[in-house]
């Protein structure tokens, strides 16, 4: 079903465009973010990242097969460096990470994991959704920024050629699936969530 991920993709072009016009987005290009809505979307991610840790490793123990596993095993390793990016930027910012987080991100967070319970192919397509709206967001921060920013860290990390081929691997195990309204709807709830953590962030 080689056409799975376009036809989720198409389903929500107009929100899409939402993401990547986000104003967190847009000023973290223009280099005019403000350093506590940066700080702020850091603590949040940051728990966000921790609880994805969990979902990617659940998820891992419902794949179907080897080539499933594997892919999940190599988004399961690149949380470990990620963490440390985001526990160096804490720390040089004074932030403390162990701050209640908003109920969305404790929303979003539970959302996902409880997707493993609706079985691996709605919990796959929103796997996919979350790292392609990251890598959408980051990369268009990347394409659109300076070469002095100081969230390089950050955009390499989503953005970066070996992040996208992860991606691509996802879309390729989406694309193992037929196209069922549970993973529609499970794509689009993603989506509202991005769009949501922006809007919680930016303030
Ligand atoms: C991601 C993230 C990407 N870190 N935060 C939000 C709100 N959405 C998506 O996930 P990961 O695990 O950092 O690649």
């Amino acid at each position: 079903m080689p056409e799975t991920t376009r036809t989720l993709l198409s389903g929500q072009a107009s929100a899409w465009r939402r993401i990547l016009d986000h104003p967190f987005v847009a000023e973290t290009s223009a280099g005019s973010l403000p350093a506590a809505t940066f700080n702020r979307w850091l603590a949040e991610d940051h728990f966000f990242v921790r609880s994805f840790q969990v979902y990617l490793a659940e998820l891992s123990a419902i794949a179907p097969d080897d080539q499933a596993r594997e892919v999940l095993a190599g988004g399961i390793a690149a949380l470990v460096p990620e963490l440390a990016l985001f526990e160096k930027a804490a720390a040089e910012r004074g932030l403390d990470l162990t701050a209640e987080p908003s109920l969305l991100n404790v929303g979003y967070s539970s959302y996902l994991l409880g997707t493993v319970r609706e079985g691996w192919p709605v919990a796959i397509t929103v796997l996919y959704a979350v790292e392609k709206a990251y890598y959408a967001a980051w990369a268009s921060v990347r394409d659109t920024t300076g070469p002095d920013t100081p969230y390089a860290g950050f955009i390499a990390n989503w953005s970066s050629p070996e992040f996208s081929a992860y991606v691509d691997q996802l879309a390729a195990l989406v694309d193992r699936e037929t196209p069922t309204p549970s993973m529609e709807l499970g794509f689009d709830r993603v989506v509202r969530f991005e769009l949501a953590f922006w809007d919680l962030v930016h303030g």
